[in-house]
């Protein structure tokens, strides 16, 4: 078993599977920037490596991710980042994650252990197959923080569980345990949290034993018959993610959030 581990993002290579933990347990394993490029560099190691022939994300923890890391960008808009930061951000970071994901002919599982939300649950949508832990959590949250469903949810959930209920988890950000989100559509199986990992690796591993070739060729055929605008659907929802952004209700959501206090919106 070949290990390397950077700060953020752990990867390991099992037979022919490569497991990507999302590694900041103390946030709910929240993005900062060293996760956002070590979650590229493994994307991209999984594309040059032709013996890794299924993916895994995970998260450490008791959370998948938490998303965004809110402290994060507080700061760098504190730090007078102006016009334009959110949308390059995106695009720069997460499009290219989603880009990466979608556009490797492998499979990849997103094995969801704890609570997925905000771009964390994006990625989860991004992935082929999600299977998650009987206590793990799923929750939008963007609504909370005055912004729209980014890192391609804007279309991955009205796909997935279709436009009533993508627009009720999305308005809401109520949060959604692991039965219902199945019932949902949201994600494929759900399994007792003490057997995640193993029922994990079984997955994986046999879908790291089929035709490669195939399962590429139909992640590719899904793509072109269901994402045929990839690109520019993303750069889109960055656009108006960047509007929302520019909203008095997205900076009193962040900062209620960092405060630990209930927001008050104004519609504005
Ligand atoms: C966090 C976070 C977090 C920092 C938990 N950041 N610390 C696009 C464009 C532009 C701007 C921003 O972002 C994006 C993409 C996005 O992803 S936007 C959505 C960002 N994510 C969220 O809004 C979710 C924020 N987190 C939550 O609502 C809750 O933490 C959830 C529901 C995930 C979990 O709740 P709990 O289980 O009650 O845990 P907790 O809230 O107590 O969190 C545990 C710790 O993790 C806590 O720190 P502390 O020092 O108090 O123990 C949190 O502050 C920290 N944390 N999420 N995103």
């Amino acid at each position: 078993m070949a290990q390397t581990a950077i700060q953020a993002i752990a990867t390991v290579r099992e037979g022919s599977m490569l497991i990507v933990t999302f590694n900041r347990p103390e946030v709910l394993n929240a993005f900062n920037d060293e996760m956002i490029a070590g979650l590229q560099d493994a994307i991209r190691q999984a594309e040059r490596d032709a013996a890794v022939r299924c993916v895994v994300l995970t998260g450490a923890g008791r959370g998948f991710c938490a998303g965004q890391d809110l402290g994060v960008f507080k700061a760098r808009e504190a730090a007078g980042a102006g016009e334009g930061m959110v949308r390059e951000h995106l695009r720069a970071g997460y499009n290219q994650i989603v880009l990466r994901m979608r556009g490797l002919e492998k499979p990849i599982v997103a094995s969801i252990n704890g609570i997925a939300a905000g771009v964390g649950l994006s990625l989860a949508l991004a992935a082929d197959l999600r299977i998650a832990a009987d206590n793990a959590l799923f929750t939008l949250g963007f609504s909370k923080i005055g912004l729209i469903p980014d890192g391609g949810a804007s279309f991955m959930l009205p796909l997935l569980v279709g436009l009533g209920r993508a627009s009720e988890l999305a308005f809401t950000s109520d949060r959604v345990d692991a039965q219902e989100a199945h019932r949902l559509g949201l994600i494929n199986r759900v399994v007792p949290a003490a057997d995640l990992p193993e029922a994990t690796l079984a997955l994986a591993r046999d879908l790291a034993a089929m035709p490669t070739r195939a399962l590429g060729l139909t992640k590719r055929a899904f793509n072109h018959a269901i994402l045929p605008d990839l690109a520019a659907w993303l750069d889109y929802e960055a656009h108006i993610q960047e509007t929302a952004s520019r909203t008095q209700d997205h900076r009193e959501g962040v900062a209620a959030f960092l405060e630990k206090r209930p927001a008050t919106f104004r519609g504005e």
